[in-house]
């Protein structure tokens, strides 16, 4: 019966956020979960949004239910941004695009396929990763193992270590890749070394996995996000790629993104998009709407998509400007030589700090700082009036 229920641990990225609301001390900061901030530290409805669901207002839209895919006009905008409108991919109708439950959905559902049509074959995640993927993995019964990096020693990526242990997968392996803006680590590869990736990966046998949820946030422009994705499509490898709405339009709980399948013709995309949706059937019947609406009508409207790209840009230059002056406050209060400059380095919504479990534990602890026990800290919950304040906190937790 229920009593013999064992109690689940909480989540460690969302439950920092339940610490953080339960610490009544005025100094407190919830540097944990990546959610965009303004600098007043309030929550941010992109006018974009407000103005798509204003005409979904005007037009009357109604609420039934969409086809198990999702709603056709996002599914096709979808793709475009991914791979650019252009693409031989999508001329020639060998991408399955399937709507999903955002980011967590599209790969849960993408695990499913793989457990399903790919029996024994396993997933490399990089080493660190989000948390939440290998929770997706291990609940879809999908086998998954490391590869190396982050290099602790110099703050940067272990390319060597990354492409011996891609290397050493069996063939037909999945290679899970941070499209940009790697989560936790804020490290990406260079255009260089995912040439390299990709050749490795080709040589190999293996099969690209991307996980887009940050497209718009790295670098400020959606195309150059999306450059790694389109590299390896160029090349005429099958791939996968997992997007997501949370983070570049604000959409994080309306559960909006996409799993693309890109296979070698169009014959086998249909019959992979047949399965996607046999797949999603049993779980949830079909997508929420609301988003879906949202997405399409800001990325299908010229006006619209450029007001959006102006607000992204807003959203990643107030990240930057934190960035900046979170090191310029570190730089000048410790005295210890410290080279702080991977601070600078790091791109999109996080920095990872380097600092220990004992050291984060100390920045929460002492000063009310909420942060994850990886030592990551979001820069889009932190605001330029509290570098200063942050910069002394970590400071004291490092020579701690
Ligand atoms: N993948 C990565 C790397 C993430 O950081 C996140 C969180 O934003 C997601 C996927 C999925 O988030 P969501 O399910 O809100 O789209
Ligand atoms: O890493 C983050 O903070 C975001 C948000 O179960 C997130 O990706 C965290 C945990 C989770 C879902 C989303």
């Amino acid at each position: 019966r229920f009593e013999g229920v064992p109690m689940a641990p909480p989540d460690p990225i969302l439950g920092v956020s339940e610490a953080f609301k339960a610490d009544t001390n005025g100094l407190k900061l919830n540097l944990g979960v990546g959610a965009y901030r303004t600098e007043e530290l309030q929550p941010y409805v992109l006018d974009v949004v407000k103005k798509a669901e204003n005409l979904m207002l005007e037009r009357g839209n109604n609420k039934e239910y969409l086809p198990i895919e999702g709603l056709a006009a996002f599914n096709k905008v979808t793709a475009e941004l991914l791979f650019g409108a252009d693409n031989p991919v999508i001329k020639q109708q060998r991408v399955a695009t399937v709507q999903g439950l955002s980011g967590t959905g599209s790969l849960r559902l993408a695990a499913a396929l793989i457990e399903r049509y790919f029996p024994g074959a396993k997933v490399l995640i990089s080493s660190p990763t989000w948390g939440n993927h290998k929770n997706i993995f291990n609940d879809a019964r999908v086998p998954w193992s490391e590869y190396r990096y982050y290099d602790p020693k110099t703050v940067g990526l272990d390319f060597e270590g990354m492409i011996a242990d891609i290397k050493a997968a069996p063939e037909g392996s999945f290679v899970l890749l941070h499209g940009c803006a790697h989560n936790p680590t804020g490290i990406d590869p260079t255009p260089e070394q995912w040439e390299k990736i990709a050749d490795v990966i080709q040589q190999e046998n293996l099969i690209p996995f991307f996980d887009v949820a940050y497209q718009g946030f790295a670098s400020g422009s959606l195309d150059a996000d999306a450059s790694s994705v389109r590299l390896f499509a160029a090349r005429g490898l099958e791939l996968v790629v997992a997007q997501s709405y949370s983070k570049n339009l604000g959409l994080y709980a309306e559960r909006i993104g996409a799993i693309n399948v890109v296979s070698s013709s169009a014959d086998a995309a249909a019959r992979v998009k047949s399965q996607l949706k046999r797949l999603a059937r049993p779980m949830y019947s079909n997508p929420p709407i609301h988003g879906a609406r949202i997405v399409a009508n800001v990325v299908g409207d010229p006006a619209l998509f450029n007001e959006w790209k102006a607000e992204m840009e807003l959203m990643a230059g107030r990240i930057k400007n934190v960035r900046q002056k979170l090191y310029d406050s570190l730089s000048s209060k410790d005295k210890s030589g410290k080279d702080w400059s991977f601070v600078l380095k790091q791109i999109g919504m996080f920095s990872f700090t380097g600092l220990n479990k004992a050291q984060s534990e100390n920045m929460t602890n002492k000063w009310h700082v909420y942060m994850t026990k990886d030592g990551r800290i979001s820069l889009a919950g932190l605001s330029l009036a509290k570098c200063e304040y942050l910069a002394d906190a970590i400071i004291d937790s490092y020579h701690n």
